[in-house]
């Protein structure tokens, strides 16, 4: 309407609007700019609304949880539940306990929430060895990543008390960079596709999607763990400070998991332990706005196989990290190298230059 009101002003020539108004087409494709701008401005807000799943959610006074063929959730080898929690491994070695969903999970953006609590007798790094959230296709086994098994098909988000690695590297009197180091507690996010193995001397570096520092162990508050995967993003944060503030701890695009997998909680010790409690498992329903290209895009190419997008770029990254300092060198040898060049280059012209004026006198 703006454009029709103002095209009046045509007649007069001069007119100061004149040059400002915008030919009819790129008006409409200027305001269509704008529109997408917003919507996608506003998506990247997470406008989102969330829905408590009660089927998929594990909470005092954990009713549905048992070994009874009836209960929601499935108890497993040491794990007991108590008014307080779900305790996953008493501080005792060489224990493993799970619990896990009977139901699998058919939604396509969910959030998980996790309320854990890990405590023990044992000293800083004298404990282990840690618990993980599950949402993968096997349910119910038993093996050595954490109680769970391994080339398992899916998602793992770990909790690792125990630096296995660097206790490793430390009799061997070596160690990473203070770049490369990673401090424990780690919390770290794996995708297996069924052949990939967690290596567990390397806390699973080799395969790690990212990762981060949490300081958990016993802790007089509380401690929450969120799994968020929303459009195909999977987001990871903890609230470990008691302040009831979410800290990132990774956010990669590009995840790909399929639909009807099944949650699951585990926890292992070894010669060194820890309690691994779960005292809630909250899952919400998350419903975004999809464009219809999205749409479409999720439809045509339903995920059998869970993968990570360019994963080979997220590994490289890491490594470029670490390199970084070489990279640096090599930055101010070759700078160097060419100041060198430059300075030679004017020498030699200098001295030609000087030369001639010399036989010119002559
Ligand atoms: C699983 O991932 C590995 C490493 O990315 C790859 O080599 C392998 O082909 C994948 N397996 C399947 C079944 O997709
Ligand atoms: C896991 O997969 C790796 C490589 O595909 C294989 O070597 C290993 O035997 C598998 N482990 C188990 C327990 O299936
Ligand atoms: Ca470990």
């Amino acid at each position: 309407m703006a454009a029709a009101s103002r095209s009046h002003y045509y007649r007069e020539p001069r007119s100061p609007f004149r040059r400002k108004i915008m030919p009819f087409k790129s008006y409409w494709t200027f305001a269509f700019l704008i529109f997408t701008a917003s919507k996608c401005l506003a998506d990247d807000d997470h406008e989102m609304e969330e829905f408590l799943k009660r089927e998929y959610s594990l909470s005092k006074p954990y009713q549905g949880v048992g070994s009874l063929g009836s209960s929601h959730w499935e108890l497993m080898g040491d794990a007991m539940v108590t008014t307080e929690q779900v305790r996953l491994t008493p501080d005792m070695h060489s224990r493993q306990g799970a619990v896990w969903s009977r139901l699998p999970c058919h939604l396509t953006d969910w959030e998980m929430q996790v309320h854990f609590k890990i405590h023990g007798q044992g000293k800083k790094n004298l404990n282990g060895d840690g618990l993980a959230i599950w949402y993968t296709k096997e349910r119910a086994q038993k093996g050595p990543v954490f109680g769970n098994m391994d080339n398992f098909t899916g998602l793992g988000v770990f909790v690792d008390t125990y630096p296995n690695e660097e206790k490793h590297l430390e009799a061997q009197k070596k160690r990473y960079t203070p770049r490369t180091q990673r401090i424990f507690p780690f919390v770290l996010a794996m995708v297996g596709n069924g052949s990939i193995s967690y290596d567990h001397e390397q806390d699973g570096r080799p395969t790690e999607l990212g990762g981060c520092n949490a300081m958990v162990r016993n802790l007089k508050h509380d401690t929450f763990l969120f799994i968020r995967y929303v459009r195909r993003r999977l987001t990871v944060m903890i609230d470990i400070d008691g302040q009831h503030e979410w800290r990132d701890c990774l956010d990669i695009p590009g995840v790909r998991l399929p639909k009807g997998y099944y949650f699951g909680a585990t926890a292992i010790t070894g010669d060194l332990s820890d309690n691994h409690d779960i005292i809630s498992l909250k899952l919400y329903q998350l419903t975004v706005l999809r464009s219809r290209k999205e749409e479409e895009e999720e439809e045509e190419e339903e995920i059998t196989i869970p993968s990570v997008d360019n994963i080979e770029l997220l590994r490289l990254g890491q490594t470029e990290e670490g390199m970084s300092g070489l990279a640096i060198f090599f930055t101010v040898f070759f700078s160097m190298l060419g100041c060198i060049f430059l300075i030679v280059i004017g020498l030699v012209v200098y001295s030609h230059w000087s030369e001639s004026r010399r036989k010119r006198f002559y």
